[in-house]
C-alpha cells in the first residue's frame, strides 16, 4: 500500500497469479484490471487526488444523497471521506470463493454530524472474484441512539472505460421509464431497442432489471452489471461541452468513458435505528462479438 496525500492505496490481487487487480483509495475503487492487466475503469488524467475533492473516475460512492436530490453537496460526502480498514466486520455470506477482498468502514465524525445529524456505520467490502469479477457490497446501518430514523439515496457511480462512446450499446434498459436530468428531470419512456450514444446523456432509469450489459464494439468486450438492492440505474456521458467545463476531466475524455450506475434513487431508503440496508453490485467483463447497428 502506498499513500497519496495520506490516502493509503490498497491493492487487491487475484491469488492465483493472474494480472487481475483492484486499486482503492479509502472507499474509492480507482482501478480494476482484468487477467491480462487491461484497465477496465475510466480515471481522468486530470483527476484530483486531494480530499475533500472527489476523484474523477473509478467507482465513487454516492451517499447519503445522489446528485442534488437534497441539501448536501452533489453526491453526498462518503466519496470524499477517509475510510478505515474494518478489521472485525460482521460475517458476510459471500457467495464466491473470492480470497482477495478488503473490508472498509466509514463512521461520521463530530464534524460530519453537523452536516448530516445521524450516526451510521457504512461497511464496504470490495472483492476480486476468481474470474476477475469485481464485487462491491455496501452495508449501511442506522446507529442513532436518539431513536431517529434516517433516509438516504445511494449510487455506485461507476465509470467504465470504453474504446469509443459512439460504438457503445447498452442493453437491458429498453422500454423503461427514466427521469431525464437534461430535461428538468421529467419522466419519459425509453425506446424499444438498445441505447446508443450521439450526444450528452444523463438519465435515471427506474425499476431496472438486475442485469445490464454495456457492449464495446471495438474491444469486442461486454461489461455486465449485476445488482441487488439497487432498483435504479443512471446512465451518464457529459459529451463535449460539459467535458470542457469540468476542470478535472479532459476535453475529449468523454469519448472513452460511460457511467452506468447501480442506484437507489426513486424510492429513498429509510432505516430505523438498528436496521441495516445492503446494496450490492457485481461487475464482469466478458468477450463479446456484436455487430453495431443490428
Ligand atoms: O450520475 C450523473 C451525475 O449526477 C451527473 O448529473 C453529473 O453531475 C455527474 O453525476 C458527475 O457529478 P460530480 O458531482 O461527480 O461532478
Amino acid at each position: 500500500a502506498e499513500g497519496v496525500n495520506g490516502l493509503e492505496k490498497i491493492i487487491l490481487r487475484e491469488p492465483r497469479g493472474s494480472s487481475a487487480e483492484v486499486y482503492l483509495y479509502g472507499g474509492h475503487v480507482t482501478s480494476w484490471k482484468n487477467e491480462h492487466g487491461e484497465e477496465l475503469l475510466f480515471l481522468s488524467s486530470k483527476s484530483f487526488f486531494k480530499p475533500p475533492k472527489p476523484i474523477r473516475g473509478g467507482i465513487p460512492l454516492c451517499f447519503p444523497q445522489f446528485s442534488n436530490l437534497g441539501p448536501l453537496d452533489s453526491h453526498g460526502f462518503a466519496r470524499n471521506k477517509f475510510w478505515s480498514i474494518d478489521i472485525d466486520p460482521p460475517a458476510l455470506p459471500t457467495n464466491s470463493s473470492s480470497k482477495a477482498y478488503v473490508d472498509l468502514i466509514l463512521k461520521p465524525s463530530e464534524e460530519d454530524m453537523k452536516i448530516w445529524p445521524h450516526s451510521y456505520e457504512f461497511r464496504l467490502r470490495v472483492a476480486l472474484g476468481p474470474g476477475g469479477d469485481l464485487m462491491l457490497t455496501s452495508r449501511i446501518r442506522n446507529t442513532n441512539s436518539d431513536g431517529k430514523s434516517f433516509t438516504f439515496t445511494f449510487a455506485y457511480h461507476t465509470y467504465f472505460s470504453v474504446s469509443d462512446i459512439s460504438e457503445v450499446r447498452v442493453e437491458g434498459l429498453e422500454t423503461l421509464d427514466y427521469l431525464d436530468n437534461l430535461q428538468k428531470r421529467e419522466r419519459f419512456t425509453e425506446q424499444g431497442d438498445a441505447i446508443t450514444f450521439e450526444g450528452p446523456v444523463d438519465k435515471i432509469y427506474l425499476s431496472t432489471p438486475t442485469k445490464i450489459a454495456i457492449l464495446d464494439h471495438e474491444k469486442k468486450r461486454t461489461f455486465v452489471v449485476r445488482k441487488d438492492g439497487l432498483p435504479d440505474a443512471v446512465v451518464w456521458n457529459p459529451w463535449d461541452k460539459k467535458a470542457k467545463a469540468m476542470a478535472d476531466f479532459g476535453d475529449d475524455e468523454y469519448k472513452y468513458m460511460l457511467c452506468v450506475e447501480a442506484a437507489a434513487i426513486e424510492k429513498p431508503i429509510t432505516l430505523k435505528p438498528g436496521e441495516e440496508w445492503r446494496g450490492r453490485q457485481e461487475l464482469s467483463a466478458v468477450p463479446s462479438s456484436y455487430c453495431s447497428g443490428q
